[in-house]
């Protein structure tokens, strides 16, 4: 029955078929009767990474031969999502897999959706991070992704009584398919402790780390497969383990219960991912997980460069290690650690090897968020770093010092020790000075970023400075999201436009075509219904796939605004209200979106948000024109249904303060239109699909700067505007929450007193803007132009684009095609 094709490499649906019986078997312990989906998800994931190995291996094997420059992304997080449906794609197997499963007697998107994903990540940068790995496979970059095996990812977030509770995500306890364990590769992780000098056997002074803790990192491997090409690259994600060692030292005094508890501690490193997208201060075990998963990829990047028998010296001819904000940029200080204490380098030699080999990307102009760690943590959890990074310091500002003589006070800016207040380490400045490259993710945020927070940095080093507009895989967020949209630009298009997206160019000449139009319609159509379903199984709300789908998804930030869309609804149910006649197209507003557990206020906007939406949708003076529903657990996993539904995307951040968005760049690319501030990417978009295609409101980062010099006053805007002084009171007294009127009051009183991120101030640009929404829905010929342009004009958006320009411009990598 085999007919000779390989139960672990055959493509054809009957050896796949074979293969997914063989993995029940021989690796589940079960017969097909007794299988439940899971057990065939797991027995499908196992043949499909079968079908990788031979590329992944490969892979490794080419580059390891063929010793050219590898690009190492070191992020804290990745927000992979589901595996299984993309490894599919970008193999070409849809077709075999679903026919298998149905010769099986069973439905390939059931067994798809049994697949829990790997939620390594927050959000945006995360994800980024999760599209440029999908990227570097595709543009066959050797390329290697380091992080955290985090055993608990992103809490799953529920929804009680309108507020969100969190429920730890257990994304492992049905075992992980796509991972190979390499209890082979691991190093030592020291830990505390101090340092002191002493005379090496040449006689020369050097100091050493005497550790008080030594732990143990695991390398787990994960296949990053590229589309339609055979690269599989490698995600090594490190796993905490105690060191052995140390058990059987209390183990020999006797003390069982001691060597437990040492080890219980050593494996809390990487037992849970921070689910702050703000600074959690002073949190050791953060400090713990940046140092952990540093010291293991740089002392594998040390590894592998001894296997290949390079010499130290040309480290950086062979890695560029990008750090994925500041949370690896500890990797400065540990570099230049392993050159000089292990390696025996000079000063001069590592750290000219050390600026060489770091490019640092900053993803935020919040000051709140730039990480500091306190010195005394500092020094008692890393003391030789603290050392080395003295001498970094004393150094750097010798340079500062020579270069802007006299100016005492840009030496106390620049240092790398603030010393307000508690003294801290800043993380950025560190960065920023072990970093021959520095970048924003959107032209805006660069420029805002040489102007403010790192102007002292442009001042001296102008060069390093550079915008590399960030990109989102259209594999996964076009192709694999929306297979009805798939099948219109493949018969469109032909099939190349997945990995060259500036194609979709070329769907412009059809948008004067009504049977075109009319195809489009209902591709968005149906998935609008698809996630209807969605949303009526999961919050028992009924959406009607002909209104208007307002969406806005993403975490949920006082700076994103989610409550000046609440303000805009509310407005709405107002009008209908009061004057019933008042008439426009109906429309369904969707949030989705986690909160910072412990950020306050983020927690009551999707309090307010869940209670309007309660209110709306149970009164029938108004649910005939307006429906709200808050979607739980927004996830890569239910992203991949939202984006494709969209007629309208959300994207109204305060001016200046969403470094890129990349949520933006998905939706566009589904066909939606945005309404937005000119912040982020939003305005390369607008560039790109002009002006007439883009709903357009609020103050510009210049006027948000001005307004809050001036001294901003949100009572102002509430004592100009009837409207909003009445939206404000009906949220405050009570009508949304069953008549208490304090559940509410803080929210309330943080817009009408202080309103850090002028919601007020661009309340009314933002509602006559969405009228504006509302008159062009109501021509649905023209919407569809609109809608079709936008996608047509998203193609600067791929991911593709985006690493293709750190390759060239940062990392000076070649591609390496892979031959199997
Ligand atoms: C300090 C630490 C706790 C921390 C701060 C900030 C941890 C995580 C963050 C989140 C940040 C850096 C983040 O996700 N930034 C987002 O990066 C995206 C990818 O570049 C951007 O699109 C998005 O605008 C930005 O908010």
């Amino acid at each position: 029955i085999l007919s000779g094709a390989d139960v672990r490499t055959g493509l054809d649906s009957a050896v796949l078929q074979q293969a997914v019986l063989d993995h029940l078997y021989y690796s589940l312990g079960r017969l097909p009767a007794v299988a439940t989906p899971a057990n065939y998800y797991r027995a499908l994931a196992l043949a499909i990474r079968d079908r990788l190995q031979q590329r992944w291996i490969r892979t490794s094997e080419t580059y390891f031969e063929r010793g050219r420059k590898l690009a190492c992304y070191l992020s804290a997080e990745f927000l992979l999502g589901p595996h299984l449906g993309n490894n599919l794609l970008n193999l070409g197997l849809e077709q075999a897999a679903r026919e298998a499963l149905t010769a099986l007697g069973q439905d390939l998107d059931a067994i798809l959706d049994c697949e829990p994903e790997p939620g390594l990540g927050n959000g945006g940068l995360g994800r980024l991070a999760a599209c440029y790995l999908d990227s570097l496979a595709t543009l066959q970059y050797p390329a290697i992704g380091y992080g955290i095996r985090y055993e608990f990812g992103i809490f799953a977030q529920e929804i009680r009584d309108g507020w969100q509770t969190e429920r730890t995500d257990k994304w492992l306890s049905g075992g992980n398919p796509w991972e190979i364990a390499k209890p082979d590769i691991a190093y030592e992780v020291k830990w505390g402790g101090h340092t002191e000098r002493y005379i090496d056997d040449d006689g020369a002074e050097r100091r050493r780390w005497v550790p008080y803790r030594v732990v143990r990192g695991i390398a787990y491997d994960t296949p990053i497969q590229g589309y339609g090409v055979d690269t599989c690259n490698t995600l090594r994600l490190w796993s905490a383990e105690a060191a052995e060692s140390f058990d059987f030292q209390a183990f020999n005094t006797g003390d069982y219960f001691q060597a437990v508890d040492a080890k219980l501690r050593s494996e809390t490193i990487t037992k849970v991912l921070y689910p702050n997208d703000e600074p959690a201060i002073g949190k050791r075990l953060r400090l713990a997980q940046q140092y952990f998963f540093v010291t293991c990829s740089l002392q594998d990047m040390l590894r592998i460069l001894d296997l290949a028998g390079g010499a130290i010296e040309q480290f950086a001819e062979h890695f560029a290690v990008q750090l994925n904000d500041t949370h690896p940029s500890i990797g400065v200080a540990e570099l230049m650690r392993l050159l000089i204490d292990e390696r025996g380098l000079d000063w001069d030699a590592a750290w000219t090897i050390t600026v060489a080999t770091f490019g640092y990307t900053n993803h935020t102009l919040l000051p709140e968020a730039l990480e500091t760690w306190p010195l005394p943590l500092f020094r008692e959890v890393l003391p030789r770093h603290l050392e080395i990074i003295y001498e970094i310091n004393r150094r750097f500002l010798d340079e500062v010092r020579a270069c802007f003589p006299d100016d005492s006070a840009r030496v106390a800016r620049m240092s790398l020790i603030g010393e307000a207040g508690e003294k801290q380490v800043r993380m950025a400045h560190l960065a920023c000075v072990g970093s021959h490259a520095i970048n924003g993710v959107a032209a805006l945020h660069s420029e805002l970023l040489k102007a403010s927070v790192l102007s002292d940095f442009h001042a001296l080093w102008p060069e390093r400075f550079s915008n590399k507009t960030n990109g989102v895989t259209p594999r996964r967020f076009l192709a694999l999201a929306n297979p009805g949209l798939r099948a219109l630009l493949d018969e469109t298009l032909g099939a190349s436009w997945p990995v060259d997206l500036g194609r979709l160019r070329e769907l412009e000449s059809h948008i004067d075509d009504p049977a075109f139009r009319e195809r489009w319609r209902a591709v968005k159509h149906a998935n609008k219904q698809r996630l209807a379903d969605y949303v009526q199984a999961h919050t028992g709300i009924v959406l009607d796939p002909d209104w208007l789908f307002d969406i806005q998804v993403k975490r949920i930030h006082e700076y994103k605004r989610q409550h000046l869309n609440l303000l805009h609804i509310v407005t709405l149910y107002q009008r209908l209200k009061t004057y019933p006649a008042f008439s426009f197209p109906p429309r369904a507003f969707l949030f989705g979106g986690k909160a910072a557990p412990g950020y306050f206020t983020a927690k009551r906007i999707i309090k307010l948000i869940n209670a309007v939406a309660e209110t709306i949708n149970a009164d029938p003076e108004v649910n005939g024109r307006l429906k709200v529903a808050f979607v739980p657990n927004f996830s890569v996993k239910n992203a991949q249904l939202i984006y494709p539904a969209a007629d309208l995307s959300e994207q109204i951040s305060t001016a200046g303060k969403e470094a890129s968005g990349t949520g933006n760049m998905k939706f566009m690319l589904n066909g939606a239109l945005t309404i937005g501030t000119l912040d982020g990417a939003n305005v390369e978009m607008r560039d790109e699909v002009g002006a007439e295609n883009f709903f357009l409101f609020g103050r510009t980062a210049d006027e948000v700067a001005r307004l809050q010099g001036e001294g901003y006053r949100p009572a102002d805007y509430l004592a100009g505007d009837d409207e909003l002084k009445a939206v404000m009171e009906l949220i405050g007294s009570g009508h949304f929450s069953g008549g208490d009127s304090e559940v509410f009051r803080p929210l309330v009183e943080n817009l009408t007193q202080s309103d850090p991120f002028l919601v007020l101030a661009d309340y009314a640009a933002y509602v006559a803007c969405q009228e504006g929404v509302s008159a062009a829905w109501a021509d649905q010929e023209q919407w569809t132009r609109m809608s079709i342009i936008n996608c047509a004009r998203g193609g600067k958006f791929s991911s593709d684009r985006a690493i293709a320009e750190y390759a060239r411009e940062i990392w000076g990598l070649q591609s390496v095609p892979i031959q199997v």
